[in-house]
């Protein structure tokens, strides 16, 4: 640990020793993590980060979406915080670094602070926003929304998971239920550290991703209503069949979104088929098609041409079709004079950098609502996330976390 004042470093083993703990937490079945939002694992990973910021000499405090925010004091009772954040929630077949490595750093900044004997005039707020993946109750970001004012309370409680049961529920369910008003905190600055979840930083041999933009996303959820019938005995001509119509849509949104190039993504991760037994046409077929891209006009264009398009085809097959946007943000811009911030951090801590664009949703996105806010990257092997075997190096996760302590300091004030 460098002394105060030069050039500080966090404490490497002790960032990546906590990653291992947390990672243990709500366990994979490859290695990564299943640790969904409000389940008993996310309450255990919780309890973990609130022992960890008690030793710290944090103090809690918890919104009734089950935000939790760990104040470090600064010696400006009037300076708002500067926050830092992420989420401790994974999808469930996650790695172990995707919003953990954030949230975690985020305390090992603040554990950095307390060697270095540092003060500063801002108080610091160590955040895990509550389900950020929207794996189990859709949209992602949900949280972080409410809070930025994007979505109402009503709304994020009515959200259901595959199984019926409500976020909140099951918010009060695991005994994470605050009673601090959502979105009544204001940020003098927000930076989340986050893996670039993609392959740019690696195939590039940099460091640090300096973060300028978020790519803009829509969750359209097609609901496909077709004739539920014998596989075997049902004549190809008297089909009604959904589950084809979903695959010429599937075919179209690639289509799209590979004459949006460069720039846009689309596709599906989420199906399902009712009755979805294996010798019956399915009756109704329910799925997500995940779009994005960082041009608000390539965005909302494929969004349009996708609704258009589809009803066209379920025409044609004779089934039913149904869209609701169960999920958007528009495309982000962080704040300049923060990016500057990052960039200046990683040039005096000698790291490699380039600017980027995430190509992920991240709480960031909204926090950017509601104050300056921006991000910090680290790579990721092979670019690979949302899957079990996604992997840092301990070097990796160290440096941004570096480029975080530096970036909040500057932010911060170190008081005199
Ligand atoms: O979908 C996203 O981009 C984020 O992982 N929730
Ligand atoms: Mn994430
Ligand atoms: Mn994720």
């Amino acid at each position: 640990m460098a002394a105060r004042g030069e050039n500080m470093r966090v404490n490497a083993d002790r960032l990546w020793d906590s990653l291992m703990d947390m990672a243990k937490i709500g366990p994979g079945i490859a290695g990564g993590n299943n640790r969904q939002t409000l389940t008993d694992a996310d309450a255990e990973g919780r309890r973990l980060f609130q022992t960890w910021c008690d030793e710290a000499g944090l103090t809690m405090g918890v919104d009734t979406m089950g935000n939790m925010f760990m104040t470090r004091a600064g010696t400006d009772p009037d300076a708002l915080p500067v926050y830092v954040g992420s989420h401790l929630d994974t999808q469930p077949t996650g790695g172990k670094y995707d919003g953990v490595l954030g949230v975690l750093a985020g305390l090992e900044v603040v554990r950095s602070l307390n060697d270095l004997g540092i003060e500063t005039k801002h108080p610091i707020v160590v955040t895990n926003w509550t389900n950020e993946e929207g794996a189990r109750f859709a949209p992602a970001m949900v949280a972080s929304g409410v809070f930025a004012g994007v979505h109402t309370l009503e709304y994020a409680y009515e959200r259901k998971d595959p199984d019926g049961k409500t976020f909140g529920d099951e918010l009060k369910r695991i005994g994470w239920l605050g009673d601090e008003e959502v979105g009544a905190r204001k940020m003098h600055a927000y930076f989340e550290y986050h893996i670039e979840q993609g392959p740019i930083l690696e195939a590039q041999d940099k460091q640090i991703g300096v973060v300028t933009h978020c790519q803009g996303l829509w969750w359209l959820e097609f609901t496909l209503t077709g004739r539920e019938a014998h596989t075997g005995s049902t004549p190809m001509a008297m089909r009604v069949n959904a589950g084809l119509a979903m695959g010429r849509i599937l075919e179209m949104v690639q289509t799209v979104a590979m004459e949006n190039q460069p720039g846009a993504v689309g596709g599906v991760g989420q199906v399902f088929f009712s009755p979805n037994s294996r010798n019956v046409l399915p009756g109704k077929v329910v799925f997500t098609v995940d779009i994005r891209s960082p041009d608000q006009k390539k965005l909302d264009g494929m969004r349009a041409r996708i609704e258009a398009e589809a009803p066209t085809i379920c025409e044609a097959l004779g089934v039913g079709c149904s869209v609701e946007a169960v999920g958007h943000f528009d495309p982000v811009t962080f704040d300049p004079t923060l990016v500057a911030t990052v960039r200046k951090a990683a040039e005096d801590l000698g790291y490699s950098h380039m600017n980027i664009i995430s190509g992920a949703g991240h709480d960031a996105c909204w926090a950017a609502k509601v104050a300056p806010a921006t991000m910090i990257m680290c790579p990721c092997v092979g670019g690979l996330s949302h899957n079990e075997a996604e992997d840092i190096s301990k070097e990796w996760a160290a440096a941004g976390a570096d480029v975080l302590l530096h970036a909040v300091i500057e932010t911060a004030g170190i008081a005199e």
